[in-house]
C-alpha cells in the first residue's frame, strides 16, 4: 500500500490563498476528482480536488491556513493500482464568481484518465477541478503530467482576474452548482458559514422555506405570493380592503386558473426569458388560405393561419434543433419528434392541447385536429394525454388583436411563439420603388436564454418569417 501527498496544483498568480473549507476528514474514502478543500482569494474561491483515489490518512492543512502551489493538503493511502489520476487532466481550477446576469453553461469537459499509479509518498499535484461556476471559465490547455514524479506540466488556471469581486455571495463552486440546479439566486440566501459563507444547508433551508410558503392555502398565502414573496426577501404583498373604496365581489379562481397560474409563475421566475420580435409578410399565404377555404367549403374544411404556422414552425425546428429541446440537469435533450402545443382560450382558463407528430401531417389535417382539440378544450373534455409531450408551443392571439406580446415559455420546453393580429401596412418595394399594402403578421418568439442565444433566436424568427412569406420553403 502506498501513500500519496496531494499538493495544491498551479493556481496561477494566486499565492498564499486561504483555506476556507475542509471537504474531507481522516478515514474518508475519496475518489479521483473529489473535492478536498476550498480555498479563497480576495476575488474568487475554488475547490481543490484529489488527484488520487484512496483513504484520507491525514489532513495537512486546517481552516485559515494559507496555501500556494506545491503545499501538501492531504496524505492519501492509495487505493488499488491505477486509481491515481496524477496531475493529468484537461481541466483547471475554476473560480466561483458572482451570478452572471446572462449565465453561460460551463463547457462539457472530460478529465483525462489516469496514466499510472503514483508511487509511494511521491508528491502529486491535486487534480484540477471541473468548472462549476455560473460563468464558463476560459478554455485551458494543459499537458498531462505523469504521476510517477516526473516533470509535471501543471494545469493553467482559469483567469480569476475577470471575476467581479463586488457583491459576490460567498459560496463554494459546488454550492453554486447546487443552487443553480435548483434555480436559487444566491444573493437571496443568508450564509451561516464562516464569513457569512453560504453552505449547502443554507440553500436547502432557503428552498424548503420557499416551498412551504408556496404551499400555503390561498387564504393565507394568495397566489399573488404573499408568503412566498416574503421568503424570497421581497416586500410583502399589499393587503388592501378593497371594499373600503367601492363595491366588490370575490370570485374564486377556477381549478384550471390555479394550476396554470402556478405553472406560469414557476416558468416566469425560473426561466430567463427574452423575446425576439419579427414581422412576417403573409400577403400571399393569406390569399392562398382564403382560396383553399373557398375550394374546400363544401367539404366543411377550414384552414386556419394557426395550421400553417404549425407547419412553418416544424420547418424552423428542423433547421434549429435546439428550439425543440429541453434542459435536463446538465444535458440538453434534443427531441426528434415534433409535438406542437397551442394555447387555447377557454371559459375556464388557458389550456395547451398538443398536435402530435406535426411533421408527418399536412396543413389540412393539422387544421382539422386543432379545431377538434380547441373544441374539446372549450368543452372541458381534453384528456391529460391531449396536453402531454409538447416540444414547442404557439400562442396565437391573431383572432383577437394586439400588436406584439411576450409569451411565457411552457416548461420544460425552451421556446414559444406568440402570434399577434396581422394588419395591412405600407411596405417599401425596391422593385417598384413605391409603398405597397402588405399583410404583416407579428411573431414574438420567447426563448430560454440558458439554452438559446439571441443570435439563434433572431435566425429562427427570421427563417420563420421567410417561410410564412413564401410557404414553398416549408418543403426545403
Ligand atoms: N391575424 C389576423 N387574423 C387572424 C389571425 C392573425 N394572426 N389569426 C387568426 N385570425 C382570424 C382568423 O382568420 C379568423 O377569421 P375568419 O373567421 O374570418 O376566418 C379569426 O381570426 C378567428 O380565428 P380563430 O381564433 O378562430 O382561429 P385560430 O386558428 O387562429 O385560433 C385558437 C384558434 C384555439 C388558437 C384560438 O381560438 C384561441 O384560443 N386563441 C387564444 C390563445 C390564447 O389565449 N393565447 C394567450 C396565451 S397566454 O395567456
Amino acid at each position: 500500500m502506498s501513500t500519496i501527498q496531494v499538493e495544491v496544483p498551479d493556481i496561477g498568480d494566486f499565492e498564499s490563498v486561504e483555506v476556507i473549507e475542509l471537504l474531507v476528514k481522516p478515514g474518508d474514502e475519496v475518489k479521483v476528482e473529489q473535492s478536498l478543500i476550498t480555498v479563497e482569494s480576495d476575488k474568487a474561491s475554488m475547490e481543490i480536488p484529489s488527484s488520487a483515489a484512496g483513504k484520507v490518512v491525514e489532513l495537512r492543512v486546517k481552516i485559515g491556513d494559507k496555501v500556494s502551489k506545491g503545499t501538501v493538503i492531504v496524505t492519501i493511502e492509495a487505493a488499488a493500482a491505477g486509481a491515481s489520476a496524477g496531475a493529468s487532466s484537461a481541466l483547471a481550477p475554476a473560480p466561483a464568481p458572482a451570478q452572471a446576469s446572462v449565465p453561460a453553461p460551463a463547457p462539457a469537459q472530460t478529465p483525462t484518465p489516469a496514466p499510472a499509479t503514483a508511487p509511494s509518498a511521491v508528491p502529486v499535484a491535486a487534480a484540477p477541478i471541473a468548472a462549476t461556476s455560473s460563468v464558463a471559465p476560459p478554455a485551458v490547455t494543459v499537458a498531462a503530467a505523469a504521476a510517477s514524479g516526473g516533470a509535471a506540466s501543471h494545469p493553467v488556471p482559469a483567469d480569476m482576474h475577470d471575476v467581479p469581486a463586488a457583491e459576490v455571495p460567498h459560496a463554494s463552486p459546488s454550492v453554486r452548482k447546487f443552487a443553480r440546479e435548483l434555480g436559487v439566486d444566491l444573493r437571496q440566501v443568508k450564509g451561516t458559514g464562516p464569513k457569512q459563507r453560504i453552505t449547502q444547508e443554507d440553500v436547502q433551508l432557503f428552498v424548503k422555506a420557499a416551498m412551504v410558503a408556496a404551499a400555503q392555502p390561498a387564504a393565507t398565502a394568495p397566489a399573488s405570493t404573499g408568503a412566498a414573496g416574503a421568503s424570497l426577501g421581497l416586500a410583502p404583498w399589499p393587503k388592501v380592503d378593497f371594499a373600503k373604496f367601492g363595491p366588490v365581489q370575490a370570485q374564486p379562481l377556477s381549478r384550471i386558473k390555479k394550476i396554470s397560474g402556478a405553472n406560469l409563475h414557476r416558468n416566469w421566475v425560473m426561466i430567463p426569458h427574452v423575446t425576439n420580435h419579427e414581422d412576417a409578410d403573409i400577403t400571399e399565404l393569406e390569399a392562398l388560405r382564403l382560396r383553399l377555404n373557398e375550394e374546400n367549403a363544401k367539404a366543411g374544411i377550414k384552414l386556419t393561419m394557426l395550421a400553417f404556422l404549425i407547419k412553418a414552425v416544424v420547418a424552423a425546428l428542423k433547421k434549429f434543433p435546439e428550439f425543440n429541446s429541453s434542459l435536463a440537469d446538465d444535458n440538453l435533450i434534443l427531441k426528434q419528434y415534433y409535438h406542437i402545443g397551442f394555447a387555447a382560450d377557454t371559459p375556464n382558463g388557458l389550456m395547451v392541447p398538443v398536435v402530435r407528430n406535426a411533421d408527418q401531417k399536412g396543413v389540412i389535417d393539422i387544421a382539422r385536429e386543432t379545431s377538434e382539440l380547441a373544441a374539446k378544450a372549450r368543452d372541458g373534455k381534453l384528456g391529460i394525454a391531449d396536453m402531454q409531450g409538447g416540444t414547442f408551443s404557439i400562442s396565437s392571439l391573431g383572432g383577437i388583436g394586439g400588436t406584439n406580446f411576450t409569451p411565457i415559455i411552457n416548461a420544460p420546453e425552451v421556446a414559444i411563439l406568440g402570434v399577434s393580429r396581422a394588419s395591412k401596412r405600407p411596405v417599401w418595394s425596391e422593385a417598384r420603388q413605391a409603398f405597397e399594402p402588405r399583410l404583416i403578421m407579428p411573431l414574438s418568439l420567447s426563448y430560454d436564454h440558458r439554452v438559446i442565444d439571441g443570435a439563434a433566436a433572431a435566425r429562427f424568427n427570421t427563417f420563420l418569417s421567410l417561410v410564412m412569406a413564401d410557404f414553398r420553403r416549408v418543403m426545403l
